[in-house]
Order: structure tokens, then C-alpha cells, then sequence
């Protein structure tokens, strides 16, 4: 872990050490003291979502929603890219992306095991991300006017996703056997699929990630963070 977020850990654990619950009445409540600017629709914002409550850290974060495409001030200054997810621990600097969040997280939690597993995890989230990134990018083209899409790159994407649903098909689906970051990615990124370009017959194509697919889509958490609520 570099030194930056060393600190980052350490002053954030300091300071909820410090002050991370305050008494209201007799009640202990406890006070966020991370903000998440998340959009409900964005699947790498569900990704950290399902990782903070797998944390069991949502106590800690405030969520503010916000259209990254219309962005507020205080938005931009956080993160200059306009993008969710993007996480604000107490006055420091902002944390983007979507993966460097989830690191930070896992390190909060002292869940940040390395070593051959971790990548192997790590690489999993890429391909999920990956699949996620070329169906955005395909869901923005798709919006803007019919004379300036580009067939090139829709067909780019097109086929970059089924690539990827291939790689999990192949393998990748099999070592998602317990929930943890590279299986809520994949599950975003899948849902995704699901909501946003349903036109994608994938399913019957790869029948074993669809089984996975379904079976993740009854957990309460995937329940609580569904875009179409
Ligand atoms: N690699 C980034 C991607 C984040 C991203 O592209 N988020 C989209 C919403 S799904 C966004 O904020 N788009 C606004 C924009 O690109 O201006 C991550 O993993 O967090």
C-alpha cells in the first residue's frame, strides 16, 4: 500500500476512532464520515455499493446522488473527471475510480489480502468492468443522433462484450464462487446488460454465467441496489 493511502487509512480510522459514533439521547447513532456520490443507474457505483455493504460500512457512508453528466461544484471539485462513483473521506482528497475505492475499502476493512488470489480477483473485475465499459459506451452512442452514431465502434463494443461473456463462460464464472469484489462487478456488470441492452440475447448463449447471473440476482443486496427501483 503506498504511503498516501497509508495515511488515508490511518487518519480515517484515527478520526472515526474519534469520533465515529455521537450520543443522541440515550442512543448511540453512527456518523457517516465518508460521502459517496453515486448515480443508481451506474453499475460501477453498485459495485462499490455491494462491497461497502458487504463491509458492513454503509454507516459510515453518506450517499449523495448526483447526474454526472449535469455536475454540481462541489461535484467537479471532487472529482474532475465528473464520474461516479467518486468517494470523499473526511477533508482529503477524492477517491476515483470504482476500483481504487473498492481498494480503499478493503483496506478500511483489513480485508486486503495480496498475493496470486488477489489478482486473479483483480482480473476478474477488469473483464467485468471491461464488458461494463464497451456496454456504456454502446448505451451513450445509442443516445446521441442516428446520423452520428459510429457502426464502427458500436459493433467494436458489440463485440468486445460477447468476447468477454465468452471469457466468463469459459472459466472465469466458475471461480465466482463466493461474493466478493470480482463477483459484485461481474453481477453489475451483467444486470447492466439486463437493463440497459436487453436486445442481447446472452443468456441463451452462455447458459452457465446466466444460472450464476440469476442466482446472484436473489441476494437482498442486489434486491436493495436494482437501478429499475
Ligand atoms: N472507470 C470508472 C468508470 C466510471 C464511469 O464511467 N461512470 C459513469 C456512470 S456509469 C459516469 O460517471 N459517466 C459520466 C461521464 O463520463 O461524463 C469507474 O470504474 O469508476
Amino acid at each position: 500500500m503506498g504511503t498516501f493511502l497509508k495515511l488515508l487509512v490511518f487518519r480515517a480510522s484515527a478520526t472515526h476512532d474519534a469520533v465515529g459514533s455521537r450520543l443522541t439521547g440515550n442512543q448511540e447513532e453512527p456518523l457517516a464520515i465518508m460521502k459517496l456520490y453515486f448515480s443508481k443507474t451506474s453499475p460501477y457505483a453498485r459495485k462499490v455499493l455491494l462491497v461497502a455493504r458487504q463491509l458492513g460500512q454503509m454507516d459510515e457512508i453518506e450517499t449523495v446522488p448526483v447526474n454526472p453528466l449535469e455536475a454540481t461544484d462541489d461535484f467537479l471539485a471532487a472529482n474532475p473527471l465528473s464520474k461516479v462513483p467518486t468517494l470523499v473521506v473526511e477533508d482529503e482528497p477524492a477517491l476515483f475510480d470504482s476500483r481504487v475505492i473498492v481498494e480503499f475499502l478493503l483496506d478500511r476493512a483489513g480485508m486486503n489480502d495480496a498475493g496470486r488470489a488477489k489478482t486473479e480477483m483483480l482480473k476478474r473485475q477488469a473483464l467485468a468492468d471491461g464488458i461494463t465499459d464497451a456496454a456504456l459506451a454502446t448505451v451513450m452512442e445509442k443516445r446521441r443522433p442516428e446520423s452520428e452514431q459510429s457502426s464502427y465502434w458500436v459493433e467494436r463494443w458489440s463485440a468486445a462484450i460477447d468476447r468477454g461473456l465468452a471469457h466468463l463462460e469459459d472459466g472465469a464464472v466458475n471461480a465466482l464462487e463466493h461474493w466478493h469484489f470480482d463477483a459484485m462487478a461481474t453481477a453489475s456488470a451483467l444486470d447492466y446488460l439486463c437493463f440497459r441492452l436487453p436486445e442481447i440475447d446472452w443468456q441463451t448463449k452462455y447458459p452457465e454465467t446466466a444460472t450464476w447471473y440469476k442466482a446472484a440476482c436473489e441476494r437482498d443486496d442486489m434486491k436493495a441496489t436494482d437501478p429499475r427501483d
